[in-house]
């Protein structure tokens, strides 16, 4: 099989591959439409993918922690559906990818997860040491999980899981790639109980959904394929954070698919009564 490309590269927008009927080569606004609005400080615009999972996690973390202020409204939006390129939600995200975030006390917009995390860990002094060497090392994993996950989520889990056909080249590439990344964290993780030291941190908030996911059998049913009981340190935190009770509350917010508990949106903590979690 091979590709010769054209001078010029023209949008197929019938590629075949799963989400294609999302993927625009333009950026911007396909309809107008104001986003919705409670009454918490906080307005979070999401899904319950890993990246959206960062956030909610940590909206559940710091309410676990006794900050009532971080109290948050979690509306749904459907990426399937196109609801990333409504105008309000551009203007909040003008790259239109969940998750985005208004702060109602500051006026502020947020974009990009690892971002949010950063701004609610400055905002409410959670999370994030305040030393020099333990925050730098928090903030070491936490960019490492935004410059790597790509390889993870675009690269293999777009070509193990959704593009059209199984082509063995990405696969063999990405899968390489990314079992390197799981050997970093396993060797990290092998002397230390958290991700950047003995604090749990934004940084495991970032890296669990995607790396903790994936071992755990959550991600692209890729568990055997990756061997992942090849990272025993990795196994054992992934199964300490998912433990956690905040985490378990962060899981189901937004969650609008798949085979278990669906929370679509959430407005305070009652609406949590009805699972047993
Ligand atoms: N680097 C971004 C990535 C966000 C992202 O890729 N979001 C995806 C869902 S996981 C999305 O909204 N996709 C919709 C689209 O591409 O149109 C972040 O960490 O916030």
């Amino acid at each position: 099989m091979s590709y010769s490309p054209p001078k010029v590269w023209t949008w197929d927008s019938q590629n075949g591959g799963q989400f294609a009927n999302i993927n625009r080569p333009v950026s911007g606004a396909t309809h107008d439409k104001a986003l919705p609005r409670g009454t918490q400080p906080f307005q979070l615009y999401s899904l319950a993918t890993p990246n959206g999972v960062k956030v909610t996690i940590m909206f559940e973390e710091l309410l676990e922690a006794g900050f009532d202020e971080a109290e948050y409204d979690a509306w749904l939006i459907n990426i399937g559906d196109g609801d990333q390129f409504s105008s309000g939600f551009v203007d909040i995200n003008p790259n239109s990818k969940i998750p985005a975030l208004l702060d109602t006390i500051s006026g502020n917009r947020v974009f990009e997860s690892g971002s949010i995390l950063l701004y609610l860990a400055e905002k409410f002094g959670a999370f994030l040491p305040t030393d020099v060497a333990k925050r730098t090392e928090v903030m070491n994993w936490l960019f490492w999980q935004m410059g790597s996950a790509p390889f993870l989520g675009g690269g293999f889990g777009h070509f193990y899981a959704y593009a059209p056909e199984k082509f063995e080249y990405p696969i063999n590439r990405y899968a390489m790639e990314v079992k390197r990344q799981l050997d970093v964290l396993n060797k990290q993780l092998a002397n230390h109980n958290y991700i950047a030291g003995d604090e749990y941190s934004i940084a495991d908030m970032a890296i669990w959904p995607w790396y903790g996911g994936l071992v755990l059998g959550r991600l692209y049913n890729a568990a055997e394929f990756l061997a992942v009981e090849q990272y025993p340190n990795l196994l054992r935190w992934a199964k300490q954070i998912d433990e956690r009770p905040a985490v378990k509350r962060g899981y189901l917010v937004n969650r609008a698919f798949g085979d278990g508990p669906q929370m679509a949106e959430r407005h305070s903590a009652a609406d949590f009564d009805e699972f047993k979690l």
